[in-house]
């Protein structure tokens, strides 16, 4: 079984690409399982064949405890940890060859409270990729850039997984801000050049030291532009996905 999870910032695109790329895998003839680890989703576009949902409920744990929405999250994170041996089971029954996992809105508790790695770590196999997603909305900034790519970072810290970052949304950028966030990201001083157009001062300083940071992490960074309402990328992320599991894969860790 091949692991993935679709991580990245609320509305970031995660549950969409889940479908997308199951129907994808599905008209390729491969087996898929859909999961969803989202306690607060009300609506998915994908029917989950394991749903976190039918273990914790994030409303009922707000009437149970008189949390608010934030306080019944948190807890439920920590709630979906008790259960991750039955979520792991109900995944190996079902075999697939490939599993995506759908994680919570709310990056920031997955990746950031010890529950996340822990749950990761817990129902994921040997073969197991992250794939974040850097929403275009936010990579068409300069600066935006930088902050998405620092939150992938992060991610990748805490989870400790190969990773692929992904543009996502592409759909949504003219070709020119597509090639345009390629070209910042294959060369460093075409994006400092465009972080100093946008920002001065304190911020200007903070930029330059933060790009270079980003640059000594990962020398050859990588962002896949991916669009799951055209299809577009599709292709390319299964091949990158087999390269990650073929080994390839620290070339990926941001
Ligand atoms: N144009 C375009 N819209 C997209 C794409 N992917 C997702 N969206 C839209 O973005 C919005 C959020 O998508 P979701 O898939 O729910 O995002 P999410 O990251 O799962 O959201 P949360 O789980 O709430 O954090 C929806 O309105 C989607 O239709 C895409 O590739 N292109
Ligand atoms: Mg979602």
């Amino acid at each position: 079984m091949f692991f993935v999870f679709v991580v990245g910032t609320a509305g970031c695109g995660k549950s969409t690409l889940v479908d997308a790329f199951a129907s994808w895998l599905l008209d390729h003839e491969l087996d898929v399982a859909t999961v969803n680890l989202d306690p607060a989703a009300v609506w998915l576009p994908y029917g989950p064949d394991v749903d976190v949902r039918d273990y914790v409920n994030v409303e009922d744990v707000m009437r149970e405890y008189n949390l608010g929405p934030n306080g019944a999250l948190i807890a439920c994170a920590d709630m979906i940890a008790a259960h991750v041996e039955r979520i792991r089971e109900e995944i190996v029954d079902l075999n697939p060859e490939y599993v995506l996992v759908d994680t919570p809105g709310q990056m920031e508790l997955y990746a950031f409270r010890s529950s996340g790695p822990y749950i990761t770590s817990s129902i994921s196999g040997e073969r197991t990729a992250v794939i974040f997603l850097v929403d275009s909305v936010f990579a068409e900034r300069p600066s935006g850039l930088v902050s998405s790519l620092l939150l992938a970072t992060s991610v990748n810290y805490r989870l400790l997984k190969p990773q692929l970052n992904v543009l996502s949304k592409a759909d949504l950028l003219s070709p020119e801000a597509e090639e345009r966030i390629l070209r910042w990201m294959d060369n460093p001083v075409e994006w400092m050049d465009a972080l100093d157009a946008e920002v001065s001062g304190l911020g200007r300083e903070m930029n330059q030291r933060l790009c270079e940071a980003l640059k000594d992490l990962n020398p050859t960074p990588y962002l896949l532009p991916v669009s799951s309402k055209t299809g577009k990328g599709l292709d390319e992320l299964f091949a990158e996905l087999q390269r990650v599991f073929a080994g390839g894969g620290e070339e990926y860790v941001t």
